[in-house]
């Protein structure tokens, strides 16, 4: 017997706008943590799933697990068609031209990895920039680091303010003819700034450059129009945007991905092999070397769906008004600093209290069943210009509410009493 097919890409009667009622589609946000319910504050490392991701991903490994494009068995046939639908969901929610233009990685890193390593190898030479900004996730620099270190081209760094703001007339200054590649955050993650991603696009074409937008951070909170943006790639998680760990995309333009030489080699991504000569599959199969995530792709399809069913109007203002709400309270508390007080930001809170070292305030409220990050977020030089070796950072996704951030100030509050 064949079984049912879960049918998860279903177009809902409307869509949602009580942001709040979302948090009891995640269930684990139902537990408790050292005797309090959880509040989870780390959405910007990995944000949790919705039940309808859990089981198109389980849906999946029960009845149609099999190979892709490789054999003609039913099963088989059941398992490309997932995972193609699950390209052509991702191609819909970036808006590309084309379900060419999107490849399946592992996320983000490679993502970037990917274009460094393959668009690197023909487009850069000695002397030849590459420009992205203080405000980087590693992830954004070293792979350009390592292409430059092959090809004689350089990385520099476009400033940012004590804002936690891209200098523009510093960006602007760092454009020059030798600009071969921009690569940018569209949000950083270490400190929320949203960067006014469509004129550093604009402003980087007219100066001859190709440009590269990490969307890690975006992709949970606003709506991504490649075609708008006019970016030559994008790159997106799906642990990021209430999909699994282990897949992502990469978008590029299609007459760019063309002429790109492949990034990894096996199976899957040749035409023909023999001991003459090796030709190479169409994209998007050029850059999907191997087995593929398919259980993967076809969970990050489930959460391109639930997302494609959110309002993201109300969704915005929700998560503004938690962040203003928990900025507010933190300047209440003694010797609170926030790092990263750009005017467009992202729900994301870093801050420090006093001399407490960001790894205890992490610890304590921990203990209180609060979820938090500590560390350098994986963007040291952000942690350089502002002379700290780490923050904490709460991060807030669309299933909090204003009882987690209640919850944080109150571990603070302990925090606060310990080490007085
Ligand atoms: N930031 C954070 O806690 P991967 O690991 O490939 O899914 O994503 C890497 C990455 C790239 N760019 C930005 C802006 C990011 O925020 C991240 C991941 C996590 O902030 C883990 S360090």
């Amino acid at each position: 017997m064949i079984p049912p097919k879960l049918d998860t890409s279903a177009p809902p009667a409307g869509l949602v706008t009580d942001i709040g009622s979302l948090r009891a589609d995640f269930p684990a946000l139902r537990q408790q943590i050292y005797g309090p319910p959880l509040v989870y504050l780390d959405s910007a490392a990995s944000s949790q799933r919705p039940q309808a991701v859990i089981d198109a991903m389980v849906h999946h490994e029960q009845h149609d697990h099999a190979n892709v494009h490789r054999g003609v068995h039913r099963l088989s046939v059941r398992a490309t068609e997932a995972y193609e639908g699950a390209r052509e969901k991702l191609h819909a929610f970036v808006n590309a031209k084309s379900g060419a233009e999107i490849i399946f990685t592992r996320g983000t890193t490679e993502s970037i990895n990917l274009v460094a390593a393959s668009l690197g190898q023909t487009h850069l030479s000695p002397g030849d920039e590459v420009l992205v900004t203080r405000m980087e996730h590693h992830s954004n620099i070293v792979p350009w680091q390592l292409i430059c270190q092959q090809t004689g081209a350089r990385v520099t760094p476009a400033p940012i303010t004590e804002s936690g703001e891209l200098d523009r007339a510093g960006f602007t200054a760092c454009l020059n003819e030798n600009t071969k590649i921009v690569a940018i955050g569209h949000v950083s993650n270490a400190l929320g700034t949203i960067n006014p991603i469509q004129d550093l696009i604009a402003e980087a074409h007219e100066a001859g450059a190709l440009v590269l937008v990490d969307g890690a951070q975006a992709a949970p909170h606003l709506r991504i129009d490649v075609q708008a943006l006019d970016c030559d790639f994008y790159a997106l998680s799906g642990h990021k945007m209430f999909g699994p760990t282990g897949i992502g995309i990469l978008y590029g333009k299609e007459a760019l991905l063309e002429t790109m030489p492949p990034y990894q080699s096996g199976g899957e991504m040749i035409l023909t092999v023999s001991f003459e000569e090796t030709r190479f599959n169409a994209l998007p199969h050029k850059f999907e070397a191997g087995t593929p995530n398919i259980t993967g792709a076809v969970g990050l399809g489930a959460a391109v769906d639930y997302l494609n069913a959110i309002d993201f109007d109300a969704l915005a203002r929700h998560e503004h008004g938690l962040l203003d709400y928990a900025t507010t309270e933190l300047r209440k508390l003694p010797d609170a600093r926030i790092i990263g007080t750009a005017t467009h930001k992202a729900s994301v809170l870093s801050f420090l209290l006093g001399n407490i070292h960001a790894h205890d305030l992490g610890t304590i409220v921990d203990r209180e069943g609060v979820a938090i990050r500590t560390g350098h977020h994986c963007a040291m030089p952000v942690m350089d210009f502002f002379c700290v070796a780490a923050t904490a950072r709460a991060s807030f996704a669309l299933y909090n509410n204003r009882d987690d951030v209640d919850r944080l100030m109150l571990g603070l509050r302990v925090a606060l009493e310990l080490f007085s």
